[in-house]
């Protein structure tokens, strides 16, 4: 853990609260400003630099596109790395965000992209340290093989830390082709994924 995460944690920012019902409701009417909207799940994760800051910025950016509305952002889970042998990478934070957009999938993915070259992103291995990894879980029940943009993402409903904060914002998901949310939880296990309680994400009014 790094010591801004620390800091994160031990004095909460006082500018976060919990969004109240009218601001949500204020939100739910805006989105009547996109025309057919399709309703889409993003997994963001982080395991280099201030993991915190950098999830906060992600949703922000996204919440920035045109075309876009950030309907719901899960609590943070502090998550052992998935894919690569124990201790040779620092813990990630993930959340998953529940998105409105009007975008297809193809643009989404790019937007998604250009969030992780704006936090600089390296790609020198798979499944390596990275800033923020932003994938495309679902994308209204749309199905592609394309390796550019496989739909749903291939490996998520074995994961742990998109699973669980995925329940936790959308109890009744369902999973492409898999079904229900609830009922993939108990194969995968924690993995070791645990509630980060102390940290917030906010959803961008
Ligand atoms: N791509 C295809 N489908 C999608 C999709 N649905 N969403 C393509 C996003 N991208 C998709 O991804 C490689 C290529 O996948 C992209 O060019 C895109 O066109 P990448 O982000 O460049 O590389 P990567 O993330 O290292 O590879 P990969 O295989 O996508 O890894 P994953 O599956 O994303 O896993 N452990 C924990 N605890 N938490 C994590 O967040 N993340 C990963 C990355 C590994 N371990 C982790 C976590
Ligand atoms: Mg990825």
């Amino acid at each position: 853990m790094t010591s801004s995460d620390n800091a994160a944690s031990s004095s909460p920012d006082p500018t976060v609260q919990p969004v109240p019902s009218a601001v949500v409701q204020q939100v739910d009417a805006a989105d009547a400003t996109l025309h057919n909207p399709h309703v889409a799940v993003l997994s963001i994760g982080s395991n280099l630099g201030n993991r915190l800051e950098t999830l906060q910025g992600a949703v922000d950016a996204l919440a920035d596109t045109p075309g876009l509305r950030v309907k719901a952002v899960s609590p943070v889970y502090e998550t052992q790395p998935w894919g690569v042998s124990e201790d040779t990478q620092g813990t990630y934070f993930n959340a998953v965000v529940i998105v409105r957009t009007t975008l297809p999938p193809s643009s989404l993915l790019e937007r998604a992209q250009a969030v992780e070259e704006a936090y600089e992103r390296v790609r020198e291995l798979r499944w390596g340290p990275r800033t923020i990894d932003v994938d495309i879980v679902s994308y209204q029940g749309v199905v592609s093989t394309d390796p550019g943009l496989t739909l749903p993402h291939p490996r998520a409903h074995e994961r742990a830390f998109v699973l669980v904060p995925w329940h936790d914002v959308e109890p009744e998901a369902e999973y492409p082709g898999r079904g229900r949310i609830v009922d993939l939880l108990p194969a995968v296990g924690d993995q070791g994924v645990q509630l980060r309680g102390d940290l917030e994400l906010v959803v961008p009014l």
